[in-house]
């Protein structure tokens, strides 16, 4: 939700699906990926192609996305931070807000440097020493925790069902953004990050904790 990097993700899921199994993804598929770890991510894919492969195959197939994943994040920079999102962290930054970068991307840090916003996070969650992906809330719980939080005094922000899912099973109050119909339904949404802002978000929070 910094970045747009769901795309270059599918476009890598694509790529290996071409190049291995002749196969087309269908656009649904990107949804059910995102947010989603990128092993998660590939038994996602495998289900939908209907088929199963050894462990050996399906590491390799890990390996291989990540490096075209990889080769596609080299031109990111700060221009590539979303419309908002900037402005929005030097809010809560002002405002003395802790936060903490929840990704499912063992690539998080990396981005974030690319990105130039490595010193934004009191926080980096990685995610390789949380067993379980989003949609369960393992991620969002060890957050609030290293911030020295309770989940229920915090508010986590997605632009994937899974991850709001993940918030909302937290306890935490659930923000997102995207015009995903089960984002609306399930979050207090904004359409858009450049829609992002605090007064809305503080008012949902005071409901929230009514
Ligand atoms: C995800 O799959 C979300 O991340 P990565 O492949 O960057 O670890």
């Amino acid at each position: 939700m910094i970045a747009d990097t769901s795309t270059l993700h599918f476009d890598a899921w694509q790529s290996l699906a071409h190049n291995h199994f002749s196969a087309d993804l269908p656009m649904q598929l990107e949804e059910r990926t995102k947010g989603v770890s990128r092993r998660d991510s590939l038994k996602v894919i495998l289900n939908h192609l209907n088929l199963s492969i050894s462990s050996n195959e399906f590491q390799h197939l890990l390996n291989e996305k990540n490096e075209l994943y990889k080769a596609s994040l080299k031109d990111l920079t700060p221009k590539n931070i979303l419309p908002g999102v900037a402005e929005f962290i030097s809010e809560l930054k002002g405002r003395k807000v802790k936060l903490a970068l929840a990704s499912a991307s063992l690539n998080g840090p990396v981005i974030l440097e690319k990105l130039a916003l490595s010193e934004a996070f009191d926080t980096i969650i990685d995610p390789s020493t949380i067993p379980l992906g989003k949609p369960a809330p393992d991620i969002f719980i060890a957050a609030a925790k290293s911030l020295s939080l309770f989940p229920t005094d915090c508010i986590g922000i997605e632009d994937s069902v899974a991850g709001v899912n993940a918030i909302n099973a937290s306890g935490a109050l659930a923000i997102s953004v995207g015009t995903n119909k089960a984002l609306k339904s399930t979050s207090h949404n904004f359409g858009t990050t450049a829609e992002l802002n605090l007064a809305d978000i503080h008012l949902a929070y005071q409901i929230f904790k009514k």
